[in-house]
């Protein structure tokens, strides 16, 4: 059987901008023509799409390396490069992803067919052709397009769902969740049957609501015991519990301390004992659930309990109409919040040195590139090579050097003011 993946890491790189062409238009008769060296085409996107149709992160397991497309070089009579094809990763709909590094949140892959840039392709360089002025009328540089770096991310599905069921094993979740909805898990008459999260959308009275089912919880699951720790995460985005509880008592089993024992659980996983929860008390068909309703009501302690059978059908209807008055008064999922994802605009591996009173210099492999990247003639490119040297601490290290505003930063063979 194939196992069920959650998680998976993976790494990833937009296209590398082309680089910007060298040349002068040539001509029969026509001496010293012009620059005409065009622009390299923008790197490809790594782009991610949200897709309901998914369920697992297994392809993550097969393929772990993704790449957009490089930008084509610019060529003579300023034809400018062919941009890079964007490369589109298809993950299931509730895919959270990391960035592996710093573990920010990059991304919630909250709804069906959401679109999301994770990383944007390298700007194309500029072709010669650019370069000319009064001056300068055969310029015989281009630069380079941006080259962009490998990444790692993490990926972890987190099931979205307006209900979650809980309980111990055998207690009948995937028989509830077959009775209201149309998905059809394997039911059986043994523990840890589910292996696995199954999802279903249930319908009452006119209303739509999304179901997960997990595998069966058991005494110290949240400490990795049982199967149940890592499936919690799958119940944590969901907006209420159904805790279904087996009032038979079959083999010995007392209902009331399963659900006190699953509760616990609960709590220890972290967050979860504060869900809004309708208790389940399920196969009353069977004749030794009556006895034991009292006692699983006590130890409710006044959450609302309903008996039912998910074999007969017998008080679902009055489950399923507690369920859509409690959502109609419960607030929607929110998507994970983002945290500041911008790959392009750290830098790491410089040095910052004070050569005497007013000189200082930046230096290193990741400079260099930086300058490759800039249009100084641009105002935005400008802005942008700022903020990055900020972003960077660029600029907190050359005022603990003790720069001032005014200051001369000597950056390659280029000289900044330094404005803070
Ligand atoms: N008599 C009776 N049997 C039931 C009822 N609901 C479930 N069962 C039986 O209980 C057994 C377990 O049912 P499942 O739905 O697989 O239970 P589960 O909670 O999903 O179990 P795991 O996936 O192992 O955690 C099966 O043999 C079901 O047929 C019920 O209302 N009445
Ligand atoms: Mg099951």
């Amino acid at each position: 059987m194939a196992s069920f993946v959650d998680r998976a890491v993976i790494r990833l790189k937009a296209g590398d901008g082309g680089n910007g062409s060298v040349s002068f238009h040539r001509e029969k008769f026509v001496p010293n023509g012009g620059p005409d060296g065009g622009d390299g085409g923008r790197g490809g996107d790594i782009v991610l799409v949200a897709d309901h149709n998914l369920h697992t992160l297994m392809d993550f397991r097969y393929q772990t390396k993704y790449q957009a497309e490089n930008g084509a070089a610019g060529s003579s009579a300023k034809r400018s490069g062919k941009a890079g094809e964007d490369r589109v990763i298809r993950v299931p709909v509730g895919t959270v992803v990391k960035e592996k590094e710093s573990g920010r949140v990059a991304a919630d892959m909250f709804k069906d067919g959401e679109r999301r840039v994770l990383l944007h392709g390298g700007r194309g360089g500029h072709g010669n052709a650019r370069f000319a002025t009064a001056t300068r009328q055969a310029p015989s540089f281009a630069k380079p397009g941006v080259k962009t770096q490998w990444h790692e991310f993490v990926l972890e599905l987190r099931t979205i769902a307006d209900v979650g069921l809980v309980g111990f094993p055998n207690a009948g979740k995937s028989s509830l969740l077959a009775r209201i909805t149309a998905a059809r898990p394997k039911i059986a008459d043994y523990p840890f049957t589910t292996l696995t999260p199954n999802l279903g959308v249930a319908w009452h009275k006119g209303k739509g609501f999304a179901v997960a089912d997990i595998p069966g919880l058991i005494e110290r699951a949240s400490e990795g015991a049982g199967l149940g720790f890592s499936f919690l995460r799958h119940v944590e985005r969901t907006r209420l519990l159904l805790h279904v509880v087996d009032a038979s008592g079959q083999e010995g089993r007392d209902p009331a301390a399963d659900f006190r024992t699953v509760n616990e659980e609960l709590r220890r996983y972290g967050g979860l004992d504060g869900r809004p929860q309708l208790v389940v008390a399920n196969k009353m068909d069977l004749p030794e659930s009556r006895g034991h309703l009292d006692g699983l009501v006590r130890a409710a302690e006044g959450r609302p309990v309903f008996p039912v059978s998910a074999a007969t059908g017998e008080g679902v209807p009055e489950l399923l109409d507690a369920v859509v008055a409690a959502l109609d008064t419960l607030p929607e999922i929110q998507p994970i919040q983002e945290e500041l994802w911008a790959p392009q605009e750290r830098l790491t591996g410089w040095e910052a040195r004070k050569e005497k009173d007013g000189l200082y210099e930046v230096s290193g492999m990741s400079m260099d590139s930086l300058l490759d990247a800039v249009n100084f003639d641009d105002y935005e490119s400008l802005n942008w090579f700022h903020r990055t040297l900020k972003a960077s601490g660029v600029i907190d290290r050359l005022r603990e050097l003790g720069a001032r505003e005014g200051d001369t930063v000597r950056l390659g063979e280029m000289e900044f003011d330094f404005i803070e």
